[in-house]
């Protein structure tokens, strides 16, 4: 199976401000250890990050035929993205969606999600350990429901 794993705007910026929401893990760190868990389960995954809501779209696009499923944290597109939803809705491609922190304990303004109901699932609150378990999660969705 083969995965890709997109990051949307200001995950770059992880393990240098806000460590109170956020942790203290660079993105690079938190995926290294994703790609990890992947290939131990006999994964491949390709992680990327954008702060520009098109090159996400692009990305969501080009995965079908690519890639086997999408894990994504959509970041603040999350709340606003009719783009990336219609594009994660259109791609044919299985997606499940990540978030570091659990939105619906912050503002008011995060507990809408755009994109989640063009996901097959969605993890939220446990740091970095959210992308272990979209990533299991996703493998055995896949297992259990491709080609149905
Ligand atoms: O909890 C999550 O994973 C979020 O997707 C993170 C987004 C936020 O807009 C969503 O509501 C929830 C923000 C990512 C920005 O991350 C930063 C990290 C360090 C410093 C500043 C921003």
């Amino acid at each position: 199976m083969k995965l890709l794993i997109l990051n949307g705007p200001n995950l770059g910026l992880l393990g240098t401000r806000e460590p109170e929401i956020y942790g203290s893990e660079t993105l690079a760190g938190m995926m290294a250890r994703a790609v990890a868990f992947a290939a131990s389960r006999n994964a491949e995954a390709e992680w990327r990050q954008s702060d520009i809501e098109g090159e996400l779209v692009a990305w969501i696009g080009g995965a079908r035929g690519a890639f086997d499923g999408i894990v994504i944290n959509p970041a603040a597109y999350t709340h606003t993205s009719v783009a990336l939803r219609d594009a994660l809705s259109g791609c044919g491609v299985p997606a499940v969606e990540v978030h570091l922190s659990n939105v619906h304990r912050r503002e008011p303004f995060r507990h809408t999600s755009l994109t989640a109901a063009a996901c097959v699932g969605q993890v939220m609150g446990f740091g970095a350990d959210g992308y272990r378990l979209a990533i299991e999660g996703l493998l055995n969705w896949l297992t259990n429901n491709r080609g149905k």
